[in-house]
């Protein structure tokens, strides 16, 4: 006899084999009561320079799921302060601590590469990242997880403008890791 929950797991299952959706149930295991949402981020869709959406609101405990189209393109942290430039050239700290998981390359349009890159939201501060292929940057190629909405706070566009006349610059180690496209097949 089937018990409950394998019957639950069996529904999960048929959840995540679905096509893409914004939101993937939390590994049940952990916890049974909170849910985290999966945020989907698209590198490049219809290809053009701009991540989609480029503007996000998660919650802690959020996952943040990038998916990159043609052709080579790739997400690096960054500060407010210093757009398309790497996080680590301006941290206090000596470890690593912008992620940068490498570029992902794929040649025919519209279909995805074949990793995605996550991570998890482990506070509320604004996280800025680029795209650090040639002049993607200043192209308008960024984004910002959680952006604050204070009177004088840093804006999403104010970054953008700043990029314009800045130098990108290629992070020198890979910080984070790609990971299988858990649905490379999907459309965006
Ligand atoms: C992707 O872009 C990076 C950075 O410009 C470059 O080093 C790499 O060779 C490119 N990959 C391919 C397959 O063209
Ligand atoms: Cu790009």
């Amino acid at each position: 006899m089937i018990s409950y929950s394998t019957l639950a797991l069996l529904a999960l299952t048929a959840t995540a084999l679905a096509a893409p959706t914004p939101t993937t149930p939390e590994d049940p295991s952990t916890t049974a009561a909170a849910r985290a949402n999966t945020h989907t981020i698209v590198a490049a869709l219809g290809g053009s320079l701009t991540f989609s959406p480029d503007n996000v609101q998660a919650e802690i405990g959020d996952v943040v799921e990038w998916h990159f189209l043609a052709a080579n393109h790739s997400v690096a942290q960054s500060d407010f302060a210093n757009p398309c430039v790497p996080l680590d050239d301006y941290a206090s700290s000596a470890s690593p601590s912008g992620f940068f998981p490498g570029f992902e390359f794929v040649t025919t349009p519209g279909t995805q590469a074949s990793n995605v890159f996550q991570i998890t939201i482990t506070d509320s501060s604004p996280i800025w990242y680029y795209c650090p292929q040639g002049k993607h940057c200043q192209a308008g190629m960024s984004g910002v997880i959680n952006q604050r909405y204070g009177e004088g706070d840093a804006t999403l566009a104010q970054y953008k403008r700043n990029s314009v006349g800045s130098v990108t610059v290629i992070p020198d180690e890979v910080v984070g890791e790609a990971i299988a496209n858990p649905n490379p097949l999907g459309g965006f």
